[in-house]
C-alpha cells in the first residue's frame, strides 16, 4: 500500500495554533527580546496524530538530490520528530548528548556511524541558527558531513545566512511570514497583530549566533584520541593512539642525532616520554644491519612506535624496492613511512603491496614546516584525497596547520603530525619555521607535536622532553573539552 501523502502546511499550521503551540502577545524570549509571537512545538508529543503528520512533512519539504545516511535531531524538541522521521524512512539515527558524562564512555554523539557519511539535522524552530550549530559541531568533530538542516519553522532572524556561513543549507517547511499570513487568512490573527509581528520581524531580522558557538563549529573541538583508535583500520595508526593515551604523550622525538650509537642511546633516554620516534637513518655513518632490531627493542621496551622520515617520493615500482631493499630495510623496523604525493596515487600503491601486510602504515605529507614550500592549496587537497582512497593503509598526514584546511583537520581516523616545534616561536637559519606545541595542538588542529632539535641540543634530553610532553597533552585535553 503506498504511504499517505502528507499533509498540507497549512493543515498543520492550523493544528499547531488548535493546541496552543502557535501564541500571539506579549512573550520575554531566552535571548531577552521581547516578541509578539511565541511557538512553543515541545507541546507536540501530546499529539502523536500531529508528531506523524509533521515528521512526513519536514521530510518531503527537502529537495530530492539532498543525500543522507542519517539523521540527527537537536535536543530536545526535535529529538521526536527525528526519531519518526528515522522510524518512518527506516534511515539510522544518531543522539547528540546536550550534558557531556564525565563517566563511561564520555561520548557526544551516541550511535553507530562512520567517518565521511552524511547527517541530515532536523530541528523544529531556527532563530539564529545557534542551536543547529551546537548539534553540527560534535558531529562533524567525528568526522561525519554535516550540509543540510530541515527546520520546520523559519523565525527569518538570521539563521539561514549564519547557517549558511558555516556551511549548512537551511531547508524550512515554512517561514514565520507564511505561518502569520496563512494563520491571518483563516481569521485566527487579527490584521493589527499580523501588522505587529511583520514590524517585529523587520526590526529583528539579524540575530547573531555566539562566538563560542562559532568557534566550536570551526572545527575547533577533537574526538579523544581514544575514540579516534576504533575508527582507524590500519594496525599501526590504531596503536598510535592507543600508545598515546597509554603514555599520555602526543609527542614524536625528530632523532636527527650524529650517529647510530647516539640514536640508540638517545632513544632509550627520551623514550618514556614520546610515543614515536622518527629517524632519517640515512644520515646515520655507523648503520649496521642489527640497527633496526635495536631500536625495536627499545620501542618495546618503552612502548612507542618508530616512523622513518623517508619522504619517498618516485613512482610505485621504485619505492617498492626503496622501502624494502638496499641496504636499509625500512620495510623490516619502520612502523611507520611517509611518501610525497608528487607522483600521484602510484607511490602509495607500490608502499602498500610491501607495507599493509606487514601491518605498517603510511603518513603523507599534505604539507611543510619550511619556508616557501609547495605543498598548499590544492596540493593539500590531494593528499587528503588520496589518504581517503587509501584508509586501510595510509594513517594521516605530516600538516602544519589543518585547522585551516576547508572542512579543518577532517576525518577523526586519520592522525596529523607536525613538526617545526619548539617552545618558543621562530625559525632556523635554513628556513625551518617553528610553532609552540600548543599553537601546534590548539590553534592548528595536529595531534602529534615533532621536535628535533628542541630536545636533542637540550643538556637533559630527557627532561626537556618530558616538558615538551605536558605541554603537548595539555593543550590535547584543552581541545576536547
Ligand atoms: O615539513 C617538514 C616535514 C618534516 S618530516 N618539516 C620538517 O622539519 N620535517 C622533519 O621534522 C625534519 O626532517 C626534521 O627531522 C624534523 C624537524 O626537526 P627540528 O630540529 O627542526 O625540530
Amino acid at each position: 500500500m503506498a504511504s499517505p501523502s502528507p499533509p498540507s502546511v497549512e493543515a498543520l499550521i492550523l493544528q499547531l495554533h488548535e493546541i496552543s503551540a502557535v501564541k500571539f502577545g506579549t512573550f520575554k524570549l531566552k535571548s531577552g527580546i521581547t516578541s509578539p509571537i511565541y511557538i512553543d512545538l515541545r507541546l507536540i508529543v501530546s499529539y502523536p496524530n500531529l508528531l506523524r503528520q509533521i515528521s512526513q512533512t519536514v521530510i518531503s519539504s527537502l529537495p530530492s538530490t539532498t543525500a543522507y545516511d542519517l539523521v540527527c535531531g537537536v535536543p530536545y524538541t526535535a529529538l521526536p520528530i527525528a526519531t519518526c522521521v528515522s522510524l518512518t524512512n527506516n534511515i539510522p539515527m544518531l543522539m547528540r548528548r546536550k550534558e557531556v558524562k564525565d563517566y563511561g564512555t564520555s561520548k557526544s554523539v551516541e550511535g553507530v556511524y562512520s567517518p565521511n557519511q552524511t547527517c541530515l539535522i532536523i530541528e523544529d524552530l531556527v532563530t539564529s541558527g545557534a542551536s543547529v550549530l551546537e548539534t553540527v559541531a560534535p558531529l562533524r568533530a567525528c568526522g561525519l558531513q554535516v550540509t543540510d538542516a530541515v527546520v520546520l519553522i523559519d523565525r527569518e532572524q538570521g539563521g539561514r545566512e549564519n547557517l549558511a556561513g558555516s556551511g549548512v543549507k537551511l531547508h524550512a517547511m515554512i517561514t514565520m511570514t507564511e505561518m502569520v499570513r496563512i494563520l491571518r487568512g483563516k481569521g485566527k490573527v487579527s490584521e493589527e497583530m499580523e501588522g505587529v509581528v511583520m514590524k517585529f520581524l523587520e526590526e529583528n531580522r539579524k540575530v547573531s549566533v555566539p562566538a563560542a558557538v562559532k568557534e566550536k563549529v570551526e572545527a575547533r573541538v577533537r574526538v579523544p584520541y581514544g575514540e579516534r583508535a576504533k575508527m582507524v583500520k590500519n594496525p599501526a595508526g590504531k596503536r598510535l593512539f592507543e600508545v598515546m593515551v597509554e603514555k599520555e604523550s602526543n609527542l614524536c622525538l625528530a632523532a636527527d642525532v650524529d650517529t647510530a650509537a647516539e640514536l640508540l642511546d638517545i632513544a632509550e633516554k627520551v623514550g618514556p616520554e614520546i610515543c614515536l620516534l622518527k629517524t632519517h637513518v640515512d644520515i646515520l655513518p655507523d648503520f649496521t644491519p642489527d640497527f633496526g632490531s635495536k631500536l625495536r627493542s627499545i620501542a618495546e621496551k618503552h612502548n612507542f612506535l618508530i616512523f622513518e622520515d623517508r619522504k619517498f617520493a618516485d613512482i610505485g615500482n621504485t619505492v617498492t624496492m626503496q622501502y624494502e631493499g638496499g641496504i636499509f630495510h625500512i620495510l623490516d623496523w619502520a612502523d611507520i613511512v611517509n611518501a610525497h604525493i608528487i607522483s600521484g596515487p602510484g607511490i602509495v600503491d607500490g608502499l602498500k603491496l610491501k607495507g599493509l601486510s606487514r601491518g605498517r602504515g603510511l603518513l603523507l605529507l599534505a604539507e611543510m614546516s619550511s619556508s616557501g614550500n609547495l605543498a598548499t592549496g590544492d596540493y593539500t587537497a590531494a593528499a587528503v584525497k588520496i589518504a581517503e582512497d587509501h584508509s586501510d593503509f595510509v594513517i594521516g598526514f605530516i600538516s602544519v596547520n589543518p585547522a585551516s584546511w576547508k572542512g579543518g583537520p577532517g576525518n577523526p581516523a586519520f592522525i596529523h603530525a607536525t613538526p617545526g616545534v619548539k617552545m618558543v616561536a621562530g625559525g632556523d637559519a635554513l628556513g625551518q619555521q617553528y610553532n609552540t606545541p600548543y599553537s601546534v595542538i590548539y590553534d592548528r588542529g595536529s595531534d602529534i607535536i615533532i621536535v628535533g632539535r628542541g630536545i636533542i641540543k637540550a643538556a637533559n634530553p630527557a627532561e626537556v622532553a618530558r616538558e615538551y610532553r605536558l605541554q603537548g597533552w595539555d593543550a590535547y585535553l584543552a581541545k576536547c573539552t
